[in-house]
């Protein structure tokens, strides 16, 4: 109850920051994306986890509010870095609450418009088990999200048990492999059989593949090998403050 109130109290404050991880081309290991992920400062200066964080703000209902901040502090980075000559596609995550429970097309389509940012360069990443929660609000939500202009991607795939067959029904521009399959690439078999039929489905569906945590080489190239085209992962960057992920990635070279 007192980090509730501590998380109310502090929306739209910078207690609430982003960390950028990078997302690089499969071809030429390049950066060409990031996704935003949200730490919290709490008393001490700490970063406390989305993990820990995101159920709370969930279940209290102040993911809405503080989503609404957090989105438009996204546009407004995006922005900045385009109006620097710098397009990097940029991935926000959103929580079943703010899919299926707030007028999530309103908000973004608002952030968007004051931000003065090209939404073409703006990824939503869903779970898999929050569009499969109402898939019936949620198909109504991506469509109205995909006319704003923004790219949909499925977040943490193969593990909420739909099929790409049905998803082929949504608006879904990219899909994001569920780092449990990539963890034991390429020695496990039955996770072998799993990313190869993922890419090739996707791939038919003209969906895009981002394999998540990716951690060494071998995975890497096992992953260029069968068509992934992009790569997220330790190997390439852990989650950093925008400082440090522009010094270390956005340098002109
Ligand atoms: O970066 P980290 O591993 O701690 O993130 C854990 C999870 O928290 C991510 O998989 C993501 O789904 C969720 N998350 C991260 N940032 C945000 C955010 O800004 N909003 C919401 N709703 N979820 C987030
Ligand atoms: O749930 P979502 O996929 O949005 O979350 C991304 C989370 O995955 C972040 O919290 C980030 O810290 C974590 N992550 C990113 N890359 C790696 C990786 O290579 N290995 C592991 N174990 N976790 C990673
Ligand atoms: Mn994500
Ligand atoms: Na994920």
């Amino acid at each position: 109850i007192q980090l509730e109130s501590e998380l109310r109290r502090t929306v739209g404050t910078d207690r609430y920051e982003f960390f950028y991880q990078p997302k690089v081309n499969a071809n030429n290991h390049e950066v060409c994306g990031v996704e935003a992920l949200l730490r919290w400062k709490n008393e001490l200066g700490e970063h406390e986890s989305p993990l820990n964080i995101v159920p709370i703000l969930e279940r209290s209902g102040v993911i809405i509010e503080a989503g609404e901040h957090l989105i438009q502090k996204a546009c407004r980075q995006l922005k900045k870095w385009q109006a620097n000559g710098i397009y990097l596609n940029f991935a926000i995550n959103i929580s079943a609450q703010q899919l299926l429970g707030s007028n999530i097309v309103e908000t973004i389509d608002k952030a968007i418009i004051q931000s003065g940012c090209d939404p073409k360069y703006l990824e939503i990443e869903i779970t898999e088990s929050v569009i499969m929660s109402d898939v019936n609000t949620a198909l109504d939500k991506l469509i109205k999200l995909e006319a704003l202009g923004v790219k949909i991607a499925i977040d943490d795939f193969g593990t909420g048990y739909s099929s790409l067959a049905y998803l082929s029904r949504f608006p879904v521009h990219i899909l994001k492999i569920d780092r449990e399959f990539i963890k034991d690439l390429p020695w496990n078999k039955d996770n072998i059989a799993i990313t190869r039929s993922i890419v090739e489905l996707a791939h038919n569906l003209k969906m895009r593949i981002v394999a998540e945590g990716v951690e060494n080489q071998s995975q890497r190239d096992f992953l260029a090998s069968i068509g992934v085209e992009e790569f997220q992962g330790y190997l390439f960057g852990r989650p950093q403050p925008v400082s440090e992920f522009e010094q270390f990635f956005l340098h002109e070279d």
